[in-house]
């Protein structure tokens, strides 16, 4: 393979890698709780610790727990505010739960353990949908129809698509250089 050929392969290898970063994009973790984690005990205000994230799409969840006390539920809306257990939309029990966040809006999650949401072990995990008034309550903005979804453009923030580009680049440069080093030795 002649040199040029070599250049356009890598080139169309790193452009091929740069247009599936969007959905190898590195999330953020959050660790629920922080050091306390997913817990009952020391008054834990979860809603506290959600409202001081910005969660995008990709974003991992993390529950740390002991699973002998302990699990994880996702639960409707409904569910989360009576702190209802009984059909929960999937259950995670491994005590140490990571949950990518791929849809935006809310995620409800509760402990199934009987009293224990109750005692304030539920989270929301609220990826923002892209409106232009970002404080509308969710259940009406959820069921409007006035609600124009399609028209929405589903772009990453800004700032996740600046690393995103940058990181391209270097992956780039990096190719090239290592093109460059093969063609001089
Ligand atoms: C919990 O939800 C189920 C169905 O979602 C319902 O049948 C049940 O009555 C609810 N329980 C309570 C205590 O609200
Ligand atoms: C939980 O899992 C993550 C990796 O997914 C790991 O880094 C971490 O140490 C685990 N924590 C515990 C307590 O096992
Ligand atoms: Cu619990």
């Amino acid at each position: 393979m002649g040199f040029a050929a070599t250049v356009t392969a890598t080139v169309l290898v790193v452009v091929t890698m740069m247009t599936m970063m969007p959905e190898m994009a590195l999330g953020a973790v959050y660790k629920v709780g922080d050091a306390a984690g997913w817990t009952i005990i020391g008054g834990v205000d979860y809603k506290q610790w959600a409202a001081t994230k910005t969660f995008q799409l990709g974003d991992v969840i993390v529950f740390e727990y002991n699973s002998k006390f302990h699990n994880v539920m996702r639960v409707s809306h409904e569910m989360y505010k009576s702190c209802n257990v009984s059909r929960p939309i999937e259950t995670h029990t491994s005590g140490n739960d990571s949950i990518t966040i791929q849809t935006r809006g809310h995620h409800f999650f509760l402990c199934g353990v009987p009293g224990h949401c109750q005692a304030g072990q539920k989270v929301d995990i609220n990826v923002q949908r892209l409106t232009s008034t970002a404080a509308a309550p969710e259940p009406s903005a959820l069921a409007s129809p006035s609600v124009p979804i399609a028209h929405t453009p589903t772009a990453p923030a800004p700032k996740a698509a600046a690393s995103r580009v940058s990181a391209g680049f270097e992956l780039l440069f990096l190719a090239l250089s290592v093109l460059v080093i093969g063609a001089v030795a």
